[in-house]
This record gives C-alpha cells, sequence and structure tokens, in this order.
C-alpha cells in the first residue's frame, strides 16, 4: 500500500481539507502531520485549540489512517522521517511567501523518492466563512489577552512591532517573509506613547492623555489579533492606574508597560539632556502591587520598567529595582539603555538571570540596534520590541513626497515611488 502524507495547519476543518482527504485516500494509506504549534504560529494564525486536540480532530477524520506531529513547517524532516510516496497539498502555495514550504517538499521528495500531488485549492463560501470565524475568535478579547503570555512560553523571542493606527495595525498583523527557507512574521504589537504622541502631532509627555490612547488601541485592534503591549508611561497616578488596567484587561490588551518616572515625563531617548525623574522604589512598587491587586484576570501582565541606566543611576540601582518590582508583583521587567552597545543590557540580563530564571524580560533595541533577536536571547531576553521604526521610514518618505509635489507643481514625478492603492487595498479585509 502507497504511503500519502499532507500537513494540516488548521483549528476547523472545512470543505477543502475533507476534498484533500478524500484524494490522498484515492492514494494509498493517509497520514496527517499535524503542525506544531511552534511551527504553525510562524506562518499561520495563532491555534485556538492545542496540539492534542487537533491531532484529536484530525484522527476523527474519515479516510485519516495516522497522524504525527510534524515539528518544523519545511517537510525535509517529515519526510525523510516517513518516506511518502505522495505529498498532497492544495495548489495555493505555489506562489507568495508559502512557495518556500512547496520548494522544501519537492527537495526533500527529489532526495527520497516521492511524488507531489496538487490539488486545485477549494474557494467556497463554507472556506472563506471558517477562515473569517477562525479570524473573528482571536480577536475576541479573551483569545488576544492571554496570548502574549502563550508566545513567551512558546517563543524564544517574542518580536514586537510598534503600531499606531489601524493601517500598521495591518502591517504588524500580515507582514510575512520568507528568510532562510522559513517564514517569520511578528507576534505581537507595541503601541508606543512616542509614536502615538508623534502620529497625533504631540510631544511623548503624557499629554495625550488616557481615552485618546485607547482609542488608538481600539483602530488597532478592529482590524488585528495579535496581542497588544501598551506603553503605559509611568502609569499616572496610583488611583487612576487601578481603573486603566481594569479598563486594558476588558478591551483584550495583553500587557502595560510602566515606568518607574515621576513628574512630567520625557521620552528616554533624552536621556540626562533632559529633566526627569525617578521614582522612588517603594513608590513605585505601592503602584504596581495597587494594579496587580485591580486585576481580575489570570493573564493581563504589568510589566515594570526600570530607567536607572537612561538616568545614569548605574547597573545596582537597575538590578536592585528589578529584584523589588518583581517582588511587587511585576510579571515582566523592561530594562532600556540608550547605549549603542548593548553590553550594559547584557551584563543585567545575565545579573538578573542569575537569581530569576523565570520572569519575562523585555527590551527596545532602538539605540543599541546592532544586536540580534538571538544575541538577545541567549542572555534571557524574552520580548524585543522594534518600538518606532515604522513611523521613521513613514515621515522621511512622506515629507520627501510633499517636497517633491510642492516643488513640481504636479504629481506625476514622485508617482514612480507611490504604491498604487489597488496595491495597498489588497491588504484590507472586506467582510
Ligand atoms: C516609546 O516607544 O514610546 C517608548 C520607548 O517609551 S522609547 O521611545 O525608547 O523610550
Ligand atoms: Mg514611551
Amino acid at each position: 500500500m502507497k504511503k500519502v502524507y499532507t500537513c494540516f495547519c488548521t483549528d476547523i476543518i472545512h470543505d477543502g481539507h475533507i476534498n484533500i482527504i478524500e484524494e490522498a485516500h484515492k492514494l494509498g494509506k493517509v497520514i496527517v502531520g499535524a503542525l506544531s504549534d511552534e511551527a504553525l504560529i510562524r506562518y499561520n494564525r495563532f491555534p485556538t485549540k492545542t496540539l492534542d486536540e487537533r491531532i484529536k480532530m484530525y484522527e476523527n477524520m474519515d479516510g485519516v489512517d495516522e497522524v504525527v506531529i510534524q515539528h518544523d513547517m519545511l517537510y525535509d524532516d517529515i519526510v525523510e522521517q516517513l518516506r511518502p510516496d505522495y505529498v498532497i497539498h492544495g495548489d495555493n502555495w505555489a506562489q507568495g511567501p508559502e512557495s518556500a514550504l512547496r520548494d522544501s517538499a519537492v527537495r526533500a521528495l527529489d532526495k527520497w523518492g516521492g511524488e507531489l500531488v496538487e490539488i486545485e485549492y477549494t474557494r467556497n463560501s463554507d472556506v472563506q466563512k471558517v477562515d473569517r470565524i477562525l479570524k473573528e475568535k482571536l480577536s475576541m478579547p479573551e483569545y488576544r489577552r492571554r496570548r502574549l503570555r502563550q508566545l513567551v512560553k512558546m517563543c524564544p523571542v517574542v518580536k514586537t512591532l510598534e503600531v499606531h493606527s489601524g493601517l500598521t495595525g495591518i502591517i504588524a498583523e500580515k507582514t510575512v517573509v520568507a528568510r532562510d527557507g522559513k517564514l517569520d512574521q511578528f507576534d505581537a504589537m507595541w503601541v508606543s506613547s512616542l509614536c502615538d504622541s508623534t502620529a497625533k502631532g504631540k510631544p511623548d509627555i503624557e499629554l495625550v492623555d488616557m481615552s485618546s490612547r485607547l482609542r488608538t488601541i481600539d483602530d488597532v485592534m478592529e482590524v488585528t489579533t495579535k496581542p497588544i503591549i501598551l506603553d503605559g508611561d509611568t502609569g499616572g497616578l496610583t488611583e487612576h492606574f487601578v481603573y486603566n488596567v481594569r479598563t486594558l484587561e476588558r478591551m483584550g490588551v495583553s500587557a502595560v508597560i510602566i515606568e518607574d518616572k515621576t513628574g512630567l515625563k520625557k521620552n528616554s531617548l533624552f536621556g540626562t539632556e533632559v529633566v526627569q525623574t525617578q521614582d522612588t522604589i517603594e513608590n513605585f512598587c505601592a503602584k504596581i502591587s495597587a494594579g496587580k491587586n485591580a486585576q481580575l484576570t489570570e493573564e493581563f501582565m504589568i510589566i515594570a520598567r526600570i530607567e536607572s541606566l537612561i538616568l545614569e543611576q548605574g547597573m545596582e540601582d537597575a538590578l536592585s529595582r528589578a529584584f523589588a518590582y518583581v517582588e511587587a508583583g511585576a510579571d515582566g521587567i523592561m530594562i532600556h539603555s540608550r547605549k549603542k552597545d548593548p553590553a550594559e543590557i547584557f551584563e543585567f540580563c545575565d545579573k538578573f538571570r542569575e537569581k530569576d530564571k523565570e520572569t519575562p524580560i523585555v527590551v527596545v533595541p532602538t539605540s543599541f540596534n546592532s544586536v540580534t533577536e538571538e544575541e538577545l536571547s541567549e542572555h534571557g531576553v524574552n520580548i524585543v520590541i522594534y518600538a518606532n521604526q515604522l513611523t521613521r521610514s513613514a515621515f522621511p518618505a512622506m515629507q520627501s513626497t510633499a517636497m517633491e509635489i510642492l516643488q513640481c507643481h504636479r504629481a506625476l514625478e514622485v508617482d514612480s515611488k507611490l504604491m498604487p492603492f489597488k496595491e495597498i487595498i489588497t491588504l484590507i479585509d472586506e467582510l
């Protein structure tokens, strides 16, 4: 009997999957690969069912003889392990980033023998509806809120991109690249105080109030499913912070990061060039504890941001604050630096990890931008935030377009630099 292999990465079975199994069954014994969570989140939607639940669901399908786990999104290992006579797949993976997966299947089948069978991808209203249901489910507060904690467990580094609008949210949600033959995408979104304020033409001094920040978050949430980390500035008055924690949880935000500064907050990238005051350990611990007491769900995270290195207060101060904040209930620590060299970040992480192996560490490598995610992960970092690069790339592009139109008194000259709107709107979902 011939062996037929297909890989599934879905939480809901639709006509397309049934069709694949029927076609596979005609060719021989059907083995379905359930893609592991770690592989699945790199290019597909986040799972709403556990791997065990997915395996059971696939096992219960008519025509399926065996279910195995596919650990890697590429087919090299699984084909070597199973040596199937056929790999069967819908013909929808020939173009775009997914073609890297197809290439790996072709390569593996060439090496070990076997044939790729592609069948026409099923595009009917039922399939589209399943797709929509899955997406809608993931955007619900209870799914979105807990996803950050799940990602911290699943990924070596949770890659987080700054967003400040529906459109930037869509970019964070949908950008997928193929690199080294594998697919990759961002895991989470950062609603930066700097970029949210800048988008509104305001300085980053806690002037844009919480109602306005919540409006931005809502715009992002309307069109995305990925988890959101809010830059909560200083958290404001403790008496206000507790209310905001409740609101953020209810909306489905996964984490708020508050920084240990007090008085008029200025952006950290100014460091000691401007007057900035660090809060006392006691006050800041009290704020963290009050937030944790106000919280209703298990999943929401309050992450404490330490400004000691920014304000040149030294490593010992940074570390003693970190341990005190964790003791006060912080679910994570963000350590910030404005040095070009990541050495002080590495030193902090190594010393923190000597005593605390668990508490997630967050970093924002804006100044120390030569460091790789892999190096940060080796020093115990869990979440990396690319905090302002979308704003900084969009602004000069818009400014130069405005200048060129003004200089030429028409738009012809800039046209070659512009993306046709038809292309932009392919990103925007229609119901
Ligand atoms: C932000 O993005 O608003 C931050 C990070 O707080 S930083 O600008 O580096 O201070
Ligand atoms: Mg900020």
